[in-house]
């Protein structure tokens, strides 16, 4: 039987980052994941780093390219009634968000564990979690050559995202779900930005978003209907309904160029508690899900296993087991909160399906309340670079 301190299950944002913060804490890992390493490198998702977030990746020293190369940004534009107006986040708050690829954050926290000497197993199959009720909980798996393991640790950590095996480990859970009437359809475009900084756009066709990867590559984003179909949408409808929905009175043209990726993707709320049974602590997307629109999820990964390290070492170490205790609730608090901006800010800008003139009617005035109030926008411009750890 292998032995290790901590199994991780999962190499998203939350398994990569709980496997750096533990190794700093001088805990070993063992860090399992179902996909290859060049599908989750690829795997186009989250691109907002909350302020916070950042500043614990420099911390760790793992920020060097995210530095040189993620775009900070100090502003986003609400756009609605054909016109921008900009959220100034750093007047308002002092801090800025950096536009950089979760998969770009991905690739470097892989590349600097195994630089580090630490391996990560890709494309593990079979993985079962045992004995949660003891101090020495085991984990099973089948490794890409087809070998079976037999883990034993002290604690195990269920990153394994929205989908994994872990959430289920967790007898009687409650869960909290809300979905919506609609999806996101993204698009990857290799063409410059058309604005220096992300547009949330509001029209009566439905919710677009500008946003970016880089100098040369936009990201895009459609509100399209959640039962819609990659097959519907051509190119030049793509473009067209983008063109629309972000039409302004005065200077701005969309910048078209060679689509590199489209997807649809449903939107949800979601929150499993509690977030711990045992030995199992769950962190990340395991836990919880929020609709992109408060560009939250990625952070609010960061943030559990943020709090999830040093309550594993405490744990670990025999120095008290009140973190661990207190773990699940600590982070909901957090996590309630993302829950209510991310439903906030889905609820402000995307249109419901059915003719309903009376929402329409609060949403616009909900708009025209935040583009107009220091207080308003303030409480949106806080929630959305992060609030502190
Ligand atoms: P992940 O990234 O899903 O990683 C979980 C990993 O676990 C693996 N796995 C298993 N491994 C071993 N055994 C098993 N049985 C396993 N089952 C699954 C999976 O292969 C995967 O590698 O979860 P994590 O680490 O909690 O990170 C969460 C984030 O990925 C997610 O919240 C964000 O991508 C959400 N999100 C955004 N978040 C932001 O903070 N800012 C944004 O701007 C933002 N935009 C977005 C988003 C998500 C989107 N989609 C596609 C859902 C935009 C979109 C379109
Ligand atoms: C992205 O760039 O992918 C992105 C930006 C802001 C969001 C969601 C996604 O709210």
């Amino acid at each position: 039987m292998e032995r290790t301190q901590v199994a991780i299950v999962g190499a998203g944002p939350a398994g990569l980052l709980l496997g750096h913060l533990l190794r700093a804490r001088g805990i070993d890992t063992v860090l399992l994941e179902a996909r290859s390493r060049s599908y989750v490198e690829q795997r186009v998702r989250a691109g907002v780093c909350e302020h916070p977030t950042v500043e614990l990746l420099r911390e760790l020293g793992l920020a060097d390219r995210l530095d040189r190369e993620g775009l900070p940004h100090h502003g986003i534009s609400l756009r609605f009634d054909r016109a921008d107006h900009r959220i100034d986040l750093t007047e308002l708050t002092g801090k800025q968000i950096t536009v950089y690829g979760q998969q770009e954050i991905v690739k470097d926290l892989i590349a600097a564990r195994l630089a580090g000497g630490e391996t990560i197993e890709f494309e593990v199959t079979d993985v079962a979690l045992h004995d949660l009720d003891t101090d020495t909980p085991r984990v099973t798996w089948t490794d890409a050559t087809g070998a079976a393991h037999d883990l034993r640790c002290d604690a195990i950590a269920g990153c394994d995202g929205f989908h994994g095996i872990s959430r289920p480990a967790i007898p009687a859970p409650r869960f909290y779900d809300h979905t919506y009437p609609f999806a996101w359809l993204g698009v990857l475009a290799e063409t410059p930005p058309s604005h220096e900084e992300l547009i949330y756009a509001r029209h009566t066709n439905g919710f677009a978003l500008h946003s970016m990867r880089s100098p040369e590559v936009t990201r895009l984003y459609l509100q399209v209907s959640p039962d819609d179909q990659l097959t519907n949408w051509s190119d030049a409808r793509i473009w067209d309904e983008l063109a629309t929905r972000l039409e302004v009175d005065g200077d701005f043209t969309l910048r078209e160029g060679t689509l590199l990726e489209k997807s649809i993707t449903p939107m949800r709320s979601f929150v499993a508690e509690p977030m711990r049974h045992g030995r199992l602590f769950l962190a990340g997307d395991a836990a919880h899900i929020v609709p992109p629109t408060g560009a939250k999820g990625m952070n609010l990964a960061v943030a559990d296993v943020h709090r999830l390290a040093p309550a594993l070492t405490a744990l670990l170490r025999g120095q008290g087991t009140e973190q661990a205790d207190t773990y699940s609730d600590r982070c909901l608090r957090r996590v309630w909160r993302a829950e209510h901006f991310s439903y906030f800010m889905t609820t402000m800008l995307h249109r419901a399906p059915n003719e309903d003139p009376f929402a329409d009617q609060l949403q616009l005035s909900q708009l025209r309340y935040v583009a107009t109030s220091t207080a308003a926008a303030t409480s949106l411009a806080e929630n959305y670079v992060g609030l502190d750890f």
